[in-house]
């Protein structure tokens, strides 16, 4: 396992990698090219420059996060073809960078949603809250992109670029003939073009699970449950089509059991496509009410250890990446990308995987 932090670039991140490096389990960073638009290929000098940066900062750059999807793709419509081409052209640039992974998701017009960036634990440290019943109040989607852009403190939120936001009610409008089952079909003609290219370039594609895993808004979300996904990863039978398990994303919904998904995915011979861990704990209130949580097992609703182990039983050997932390400490940054509270995440979840390997060559397990 080789653990991996998440960084958005020297401009874009107010963590400077030297801190990050500090981090005695951290190898690389996971980046991207924040605000690039959607569905162009990638600009090599770009890559090449925060190559430079990551490679002098002591650090590898081997996963990228994300290489996102332009809609037309997931409609199935308008220029998909030429977009589809720019996505292997960005593959091919990032494989001549030493890039081994990509994560990327197959969300309809939003990715990640929450309905607050800032709820406050009793602890007095902040985190990523989602609440249904405040998403259902919402009649205008424009006014939460407006809502979720004011409280991340104008930072660059990932998945939100200004492009797609303006085209809003299009968007809905062109969503309306496309359900889960079309937008299944549209996802495996993009993944029937652009396996073979991952695997010329030797690049594992990682898709990470809708969040939450549930439609909202009336928009479909189908990388959402074992079955799904298994569905998904079945569509083109290739070690390069696989998955980012993040475990607060798919484990946010209560019907989700985490290590059994991991276990039954080593049952079907699909352990292999698991390239990339997000790991992560999340308290689950009830259904379609959950809030982030510190990654400690006993601080959220998953036990990780259990999660952990049955990556190690599955053969996991990927990136793994501690996700979202609490904001603590007086930090002030991205929402759920602190360094303070990720950097203990990343100590404990190679405490876990330690006492498991060790546990295991001792014969104990
Ligand atoms: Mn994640």
């Amino acid at each position: 396992m080789k653990t991996v932090f998440r960084w958005f670039g020297p401009e874009n991140d107010p963590i400077p990698l030297k801190h990050i490096r500090q981090i005695p389990s951290v190898e690389g960073v996971v980046v991207t090219l924040p605000g690039f638009p959607v569905g162009e290929a990638w600009d090599e000098e770009k890559i090449a420059a925060l190559h430079k940066t990551v490679r002098g900062g002591g650090l590898t750059m081997e996963v990228v996060e994300s290489v996102e999807v332009h809609e037309d793709i997931k409609l199935g419509a308008g220029k998909r073809d030429l977009y589809i081409e720019n996505y292997a052209e960005t593959l091919r640039r990032l494989s001549k960078f030493g890039v081994k992974a990509v994560c990327y998701n197959f969300m309809p017009v939003f990715d990640w949603t929450r309905s607050d960036l800032a709820y406050e634990l009793p602890d007095g440290s902040t985190v990523l809250y989602y609440d249904q019943g405040e998403i259902d109040k919402v009649t205008d989607p424009r006014q939460m992109a407006e809502d979720m852009k004011r409280s991340s403190g104008g930072a660059y939120m990932p998945g939100w670029d200004a492009e797609k936001l303006d085209r809003l009610i299009e968007l809905f409008e062109l969503y309306k003939s496309v359900d889960g089952e079309k937008l299944f079909e549209n996802y495996a003609y993009f993944l029937g073009k652009i396996i073979p290219v991952a695997e010329e370039c030797d690049i594992k594609m990682a898709v990470h699970p809708d969040d939450p895993p549930w439609n909202i808004f009336g928009l479909p979300r189908i990388v959402n449950n074992q079955k799904n996904i298994e569905r998904i990863l079945r569509a083109v039978d290739s070690p390069y089509n696989g998955l980012t398990l993040c475990t607060g994303s798919l484990g946010s919904d209560p019907d989700n059991d985490l290590p059994a998904i991991i276990r039954r995915f080593g049952e079907a011979g699909l352990a292999d496509r698991i390239h990339f861990v997000h790991a992560r704990n999340v308290k689950i209130i009830k259904a379609g009410l959950f809030h982030e949580s510190a990654h400690l097992s006993k601080s959220g609703s998953y036990d990780m250890y259990e999660i952990m182990k049955a990556l190690r039983d599955a053969g996991f050997d990927g990136y793994m990446r501690p996700d979202h932390g609490r904001m603590i400490w007086g930090e002030n940054g991205r929402p759920g990308y602190g360094l303070y509270d990720r950097a203990i995440g990343a100590e404990y979840l190679n405490g876990l995987w330690e006492a498991i390997v060790k546990s295991e060559e001792a014969g104990l397990r």
